[in-house]
Formats: structure tokens, C-alpha cells, sequence
């Protein structure tokens, strides 16, 4: 355990949560002593319990209770984690509330004792990723979350920060064992036989071969320091297509229950790692060629534009700094460092949804097992020619050229 859980902690169920709800003064404007209150527990992440509560004559009144639970729910209870993670995220989504609100849920409270948030429900939005794997296009998801990265990362930075608020701040989001398994999970146990590791059997030869690629884990352990020392930004820290809730209309980020001081990359390269493994999913999902290259133009087109948007709303940033202090040619090459940085942690985040234990439904969903395994290979053959290819890496493009330019490697042949 990580210290004691507060006396008043308990985990919620379907039968305490509308009491707990009816006791909470915050949410005596949306629901009233008259309603009939509803609620389910619809959690469907790897560690917290997540209810959807509504009045049941009027479900336009409705809410999200997220609560954390002391241990690692995909797992159980031998898998501790400690509660202290919904006080991060609570912090998180009130700075990203403050600097992106159009893209942040709203809080009605943090609840310090029952590890708990109250926030708006995203009735009419839908998890990111389910979208991706129907194969539905986000008109205006690359210009909102180039939005968010560059003010959520820029805004947090010592670019904008005072020397004494940043190190505060990262004091504030110190949060040791959420990066530990980010360590873990990312970073060291696809590189090796691991117990926890769930690849599917027709996968192994790919897999053991970029175990044994010492090329390779030494670009991975230069990301990984990178992950752990490079305070260099306030990051969502978990920003994959299922932290991010989307309509033809509208983006929203949830989920920053791994909030840290880390390096920017890391959050970008978590959104396009994530949506080149849509790319390569849809390699056996849409079995059309003219459909599939459609959709797959979409998500290309969608990496290059929200890299654009974020390095156009970044600049704000470098117009206040001071020019002696950090010239055209400082601030170019820091903001080439965070493409290449992208591209790295991006591609780490592929290959530990493919090996490590966390998979995600892009892949892992599809039933087909030969489907499943050219998707997945394919997967892994994009990621390491990133990781391998970053440092020569100047554009966007030449990260999508270096990702659509893979085929898979199974079935093996030879
Ligand atoms: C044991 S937790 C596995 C994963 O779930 C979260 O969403 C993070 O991605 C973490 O790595
Ligand atoms: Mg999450």
C-alpha cells in the first residue's frame, strides 16, 4: 500500500453511489430531492471506477463520477496503486480547465477522502478510439488537439513559467508510482520475456527479434531516461485514443490520472503513435482498398495537421520569450527535438500495445488471428523504423513517410 487510505474511503457501487450523490451540496442544481436518480458503473479502463448518474425524468441531467480505486483494477488487489492519482488528475483537469477549457470536462469537485471526481458527462461524445476502429472521420480533432498539446505543454513550460512556479508545479505533480508503471510497462517489459507481457503466439518471431535488437533497446533506454529526468512540461501522460472524447463537432481530453513533469513528446507522441496503429489496424479492418486508403489519408493527414497546429500555437510561446536569451536557432532546434521526441515516444507506445500487457481494441479486437498478427506486425515494423529513423527526422512528413513506408512482416515467409 501507499500510506492509508482516508477513513471516509470506500468504493462506491451502484447501490451507495445516488446517496453519495444526494449528499454532495455541489450538485443541489442538478439534481433535486424530487428525482428518481439512475446510475451505472460503466468503467472500462485498466484502474478506476467510473459511474454515469442521471435524473430519470430528465437524463439531460446527468453526471460522471470517476473514483479511484487502491489497486490496479485489469489486474486486482495484489496490484496495489495509490489513491493520490485522483488528486493529480483532479489538478490536472483544472489546469487544463484554465487553459483549454472547450476541450477540458467540467469539475463540479474533487471529493479528497473518497478520491473522486464529479465532472460532465460526455453523453454525446464517444471514446476516440471506438470511432477509429468503425473507421469514422474527426474533421476538427487535428486542429483541437494541436490546440491542446501547445497550450496544456506550452503554457506549463519554463518557456512561460517563472523559475520558482515550475518547480513548485513539479513538485505538485510529483507522481512516482503512475510514471513506474509507465516505466514499466512502456519502456522495459516489451524488450524482454515478461510475465506480463500478452502478445498473441502467431506474433513471437517478430517479437523475439526486436528483443534481440540491442539497437533498438538502446534507443529505448535513451527515451526512457529522457521520460524520467526531462521535467519539461505539465503532461496529460496517458494520451492515447482512449483518453479523448470526440463528436464531428467537438474534442475533450479526460483521463490525466499520469499527469507529470515530463518531456512534451511524450503526449504528442502518444496521439500519433495511437493514430498509426488506427493506420496499421485498418491494414485487415477495411478490407476495401479504396475505402482504406481514404480512411488512412484521414489519419495521416490528421499527423501532419495537428503537428502544424501545435508549432502555430506554439509560437506565442517563443514571440514572449527574450531573443538573446533563446534566438531563431535555439528555439528551431528545441522544437525539432520535440518532433524527434515524438516520434520516439510515439513509437514506444505502439510496441507496448502490441507486446506489453495494456493492449488496446485497434489490434488486440480484431478476431481473425492472421488478421490480427499482419495488423500487429505491422505495427511493430512502423514503430521501430521510428525509433531507429527519428534522428534524421526535420518535418512532420517525414515522420509519416517513415511510418506508411512499412509493410508487415507476417505471414513470414522464408
Ligand atoms: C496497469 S495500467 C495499464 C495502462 O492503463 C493506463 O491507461 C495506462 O496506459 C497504463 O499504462
Ligand atoms: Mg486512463
Amino acid at each position: 500500500m501507499f500510506g492509508s487510505v482516508s477513513p471516509r474511503y470506500a468504493p462506491l457501487t451502484t447501490d451507495t453511489v445516488v446517496d453519495y450523490v444526494r449528499s454532495r451540496p455541489e450538485l443541489r442544481t442538478i439534481f433535486y430531492d424530487r428525482d428518481v436518480i439512475e446510475a451505472v458503473e460503466v468503467g472500462d479502463g485498466n484502474l478506476n471506477l467510473v459511474f454515469k448518474v442521471w435524473a430519470q425524468d430528465d437524463p439531460q441531467r446527468t453526471i460522471v463520477l470517476k473514483q479511484a480505486l487502491p489497486y490496479v483494477r485489469l489486474v486486482g488487489d495484489s496490484w496495489p496503486l495509490p489513491t493520490d492519482r485522483a488528486r493529480i488528475e483532479a489538478q490536472a483537469l483544472e489546469i487544463h480547465g484554465r487553459l483549454v477549457p472547450q476541450h477540458t470536462p467540467k469539475v463540479y469537485f474533487f471529493d479528497p477522502e473518497m478520491y473522486l471526481t464529479a465532472m460532465q458527462n460526455l453523453n454525446d461524445h464517444l471514446i476516440m478510439r471506438k470511432g477509429l476502429v468503425q473507421g469514422v472521420t474527426y474533421p476538427h480533432f487535428a486542429n483541437h488537439i494541436g490546440l491542446f498539446l501547445a497550450r496544456t505543454l506550452g503554457s506549463t513550460s519554463d518557456l512561460v513559467l517563472d523559475y520558482r512556479t515550475k518547480k513548485l508545479e513539479v513538485a505538485r505533480f510529483i507522481n512516482p508510482e503512475l510514471c513506474k508503471i509507465t516505466e514499466d510497462l512502456i519502456f522495459v517489459e516489451p524488450y524482454r520475456q515478461h510475465e506480463r507481457n500478452r502478445y498473441h503466439p502467431e506474433i513471437e518471431p517478430q517479437v523475439l527479434a526486436l528483443q534481440a535488437d540491442v539497437a533498438l533497446h538502446a534507443e529505448v533506454a535513451d527515451l526512457k531516461e529522457k521520460f524520467m529526468t526531462q521535467a519539461q512540461s505539465l503532461l496529460h501522460g496517458d494520451l492515447h485514443t482512449g483518453s479523448i472524447m470526440v463528436n464531428q463537432r467537438e474534442t475533450y481530453v479526460i483521463d490525466p490520472e499520469f499527469a507529470f513533469y515530463g518531456p512534451m513528446g511524450f503526449d504528442i507522441g502518444a496521439v500519433i503513435g495511437n493514430l498509426l496503429l488506427s493506420y496499421a489496424s485498418h491494414e485487415v479492418r477495411t478490407k476495401d482498398p479504396t475505402q482504406r486508403a481514404a480512411f488512412r489519408r484521414y489519419l495521416t493527414d490528421t499527423i501532419v495537421q495537428l503537428w502544424r497546429v501545435f508549432v502555430r500555437e506554439f509560437q506565442p510561446v517563443w514571440d514572449a520569450v527574450d531573443p538573446i536569451d533563446m534566438p531563431p536557432a535555439y528555439q528551431q532546434a528545441y522544437m525539432r527535438r520535440v518532433l524527434q521526441d515524438t516520434a520516439g515516444f510515439g513509437a514506444c507506445k505502439m510496441m507496448r500495445r502490441i507486446i506489453g500487457l495494456a493492449g488496446v481494441e485497434d489490434i488486440r479486437g480484431i478476431e481473425d488471428v492472421t488478421d490480427k498478427s499482419i495488423a500487429a506486425s505491422l505495427s511493430l515494423n512502423m514503430a521501430v523504423a521510428l525509433v531507429k529513423g527519428r534522428h534524421q527526422i526535420t518535418r512532420i512528413e517525414e515522420l509519416v513517410d517513415i511510418a506508411t513506408g512499412c509493410r508487415p512482416t507476417y505471414p513470414w515467409t522464408g
